[in-house]
């Protein structure tokens, strides 16, 4: 018997930016032709982890900020899936920005999509990492993603997007997703998206947005000329958006393996062979 999985609808808010992140990953996966056997989607909590319920792909809802060293190790047991890991801007630079740093300091070939919207939108409206000016009434400095990004030597593919500009969103995701199935590492796309229900920040996003890739002398493979052309965008109060940075090097699967691809050590990477090591952990859990 054939089982067919129906992503239900979602949950999300009319209006809500997180509509358009599935919709991006829905035209890229189907532009790049990749199936939904080939494809796994992890996430984190939040309104921008609910897009795992929506997607027709394999699935995975991981704790609060813990989706990246979880999606690192889906990448590494199964090198023939497209993983893509996703979440919000509470998930990815408040409790999860420790895994961040790691994971673009690692390199292995995940996709993370950090939907943006500069408030925490599932536990209703309080200030969340980027929101800078007061969702809630104390304001402090925002963190900003492409500066952290370009800050961390592994970093090979750094993008953002903006969900209002959908055919640049696509066109990001798809490079993103090309960069991952070629085994290039990790691909880091932050995607504005905004919350129209806590913090709207559609009128100010669509007024600062500053797209990159249409400036002839920007170059993205420039890690110095990037930093100083972003730094000196957002002092101009500017948002950059398009491709940041890209470098080709080995992925952390690659060079995990490159010394020694001997039968023993592919087979101490073989998670078939772990199972009564896995079951054991399950069995401290149950009641
Ligand atoms: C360990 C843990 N801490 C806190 C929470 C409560 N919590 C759920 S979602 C969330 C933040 C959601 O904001 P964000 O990640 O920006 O996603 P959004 O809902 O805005 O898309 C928080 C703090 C939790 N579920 N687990
Ligand atoms: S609360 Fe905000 S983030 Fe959550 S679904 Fe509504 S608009 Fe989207």
């Amino acid at each position: 018997m054939t089982t067919t999985y129906t992503p239900t609808n979602p949950v999300w808010c009319s209006g809500c930016g997180h509509y358009g992140v599935k919709g991006a990953m829905e035209r890229s996966l189907a532009q790049l032709g990749i199936a939904p056997h080939e494809t796994m989607l992890l996430t984190g909590i939040g309104c921008s982890g609910s897009v795992q319920n929506n997607i027709n792909a394999y699935g995975y809802h991981s704790m609060h900020g813990r989706v990246l060293p979880t999606a690192t190790g889906a990448a590494l047991a199964n090198p023939e899936l497209t993983v893509i890991a996703a979440g919000g801007d509470g998930d990815g630079y408040a409790i999860g920005g420790g895994h961040l740093v790691h994971a673009l300091k690692r390199n292995a070939s995940v996709l993370y999509i950090l939907m943006n919207n500069a408030v925490y939108g599932l536990t209703k409206g309080q200030n969340s990492p980027t929101s800078g000016t007061a969702v809630d009434a104390v304001a402090d400095a925002p963190i900003d993603g492409v500066s952290m990004g370009l800050a961390i030597p592994g970093t090979t593919f750094l993008a953002r997007g903006f969900t209002r500009d959908a055919d640049q969103l696509n066109d990001l995701m798809t490079k993103a997703l090309e960069h991952v199935r070629a085994k290039k590492g990790f691909a880091f796309l932050e995607v504005l998206s905004p919350c129209v229900t806590y913090n709207d920040t559609f009128p100010d996003w669509d007024a600062r947005v500053h797209n990159v890739d249409a400036d002839p002398d920007y170059a993205p493979n420039d890690r110095g000329a990037a930093f100083v052309k972003t730094m000196n965008l957002n002092s101009e109060g500017k948002i950059p958006t398009g491709l940041i940075y890209h470098e080709d090097r080995p992925c952390f699967e690659a060079e995990l393996l490159k010394n020694d691809t001997s039968p023993a050590q592919l087979s101490a990477h073989d998670p078939k062979n772990h199972l009564d090591k896995l079951q054991a952990v399950m069995e401290r859990y149950h009641m």
